[in-house]
């Protein structure tokens, strides 16, 4: 192995968050496309975690779990510096927030409706790597156990619109910058990326348009992507 390893499903947002900072540090890395349906098989060298991400070092050592993964790659790569703060309380509480919140808002919108459900599980079926029979029945069997079982008891839960949420996140989020361009500051932190990585994970699906008239959320998320890019 000449370079590390992501093992990754296109589409999950866990994933996002890790290749965010990797492409934010601009490490080499492979990705690795695992088939949607063996993920436990295929990730066995793992041990028994059985889901992505995970990042593989050249030398072999194996860390599992997006944040971890996250922390990994900072210390390995960039000295600690992402995730370096004077205010560790708030970095700790935002980071976690945007671990439990916004992971939890990706299903809504993208499998909240039952068109919404039918239009993602296509999209995912196109993206993701299935067998033959499997990709078919995914696309078409997928949405309405997406949407009737998972995504409509989440949206009634909240008692919110899919994108209601979203847009509440991205002002609470982009409200506790204090008028900085990123919560991290002058520059993009770690709860920035893990954020970003989120609302990214969105983007290869036509449910994303919904996020972009969130004028302050939309501007963070293009200077971040900016950083990434450059
Ligand atoms: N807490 C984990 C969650 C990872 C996760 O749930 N990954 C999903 C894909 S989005 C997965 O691999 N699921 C396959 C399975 O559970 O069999 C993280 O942050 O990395």
């Amino acid at each position: 192995m000449e370079k590390p390893q992501l093992h990754m499903l296109h589409t999950c947002p866990f994933c996002w968050k890790v290749r965010s900072i990797a492409e934010h540090l601009d490490i080499d890395y492979q990705k690795v496309q695992v088939n949607a349906m063996k993920t436990k098989k295929e990730l066995k060298f793992a041990g028994d975690w059985g889901k992505v991400p995970v990042w593989t070092e050249v030398g072999g050592d194996i860390v599992v779990d997006s944040t971890p993964i996250m922390k990994h790659i900072d210390v390995t790569y960039n000295d600690g510096k992402l995730w370096e703060t004077n205010d560790a309380g708030r970095r700790d509480e935002w980071m976690e927030w945007v671990d439990t919140k916004m992971s939890k808002a990706t299903v809504p919108i993208l499998y909240g409706g039952l068109f919404s459900a039918l239009q993602t599980t296509i999209r995912v079926s196109k993206l993701e790597k299935f067998g033959f029979i499997s990709k078919r029945l995914y696309a078409w069997a997928g949405f309405p156990i997406m949407w009737g079982f998972i995504a409509r008891s989440r949206v009634k839960k909240d008692g919110r619109k899919p994108k209601q949420l979203w847009h509440d996140l991205l002002t609470e989020f982009t409200d506790s910058f204090n008028g900085e361009p990123y919560f991290g500051g002058a520059e993009p932190d770690m709860v920035d990326l893990a954020a970003f990585g989120y609302m990214r994970s969105i983007s290869p699906f036509p449910q994303f348009k919904k996020l972009e008239d969130h004028e302050n959320g939309m501007n963070w998320y293009q200077r971040v992507e900016a950083s990434i890019q450059k």
